[in-house]
């Protein structure tokens, strides 16, 4: 007596089918870990640019800030090896009968406790107005330990996140940004650079 065909005709076996599903599970599965780990890359260059575009945006607002003081008041004078991590200012709004009006008190300072960049007016007043600029300062410069010197050589010791140092009329600011990535990892970006204060008073 002659066997039935588990095959039908044109069609395929439960085994066929069974493995032509695993294999198909497999494709996808390594499909998918492709695609998830090129956005994966994607991703993480997404965050790396991010915070390189705020570094560079708060150190700009910093030196815009410090470059329209008056250099007589900048407060406190640090100059290296020491720094500060605040500064309070005023700003020449100009002349009124022969004398100069100035504007309130301003500060641009590092919160070190919450890791914030942030502007004040009125600091310590009741009708202090507080606007945060960056919450990635990291605590201390790249390449720098709280140990009494200066790790990174740049000639100022233990300079935390955000830093200015005062040379004449010009001012240094240091600034690190950091974040934990998605994949453990801490991502660094610092930034610097030199204003000059316009010093306008003395005119
Ligand atoms: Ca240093
Ligand atoms: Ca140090």
């Amino acid at each position: 007596m002659r066997k039935p065909n588990r095959r039908s005709k044109g069609g395929f076996t439960l085994m066929e089918v069974t493995l032509g599903c695993a294999l198909l599970s497999v494709v996808a599965y390594k499909a998918h870990g492709a695609m998830r780990s090129a956005s994966d890359g994607l991703d993480q260059e997404t965050q790396r640019a991010f915070i390189e575009d705020q570094a560079r945006r708060v150190l700009r607002q910093v030196g815009f800030a410090i470059m329209g003081s008056n250099r007589e008041s900048l407060l406190p004078s640090s100059t290296a090896p020491s720094s500060t991590n605040d500064l309070t200012y005023r700003v020449n709004l100009g002349i009124q009968d022969g004398a100069v009006v100035w504007s309130d008190l301003n500060k641009v300072a590092m919160d070190p406790e919450a890791l914030r960049v942030f502007h004040a007016t009125n600091p310590g007043d009741t009708d202090e107005q507080r606007v945060y600029w960056t919450n990635l300062v990291a605590p201390y410069l790249e390449g720098e330990i709280p140990n009494g010197m200066d790790d990174n050589g740049n000639g100022l010791i233990d300079e935390t996140g955000l830093s200015f140092a005062i040379n004449g009329n010009s001012v240094t600011i240091f600034l690190t940004l950091q974040r934990l990535m998605d994949d453990g990892t801490s991502f660094v970006d610092t930034v610097s650079t030199v204003v000059t204060c316009r010093n306008l008073g003395e005119e």
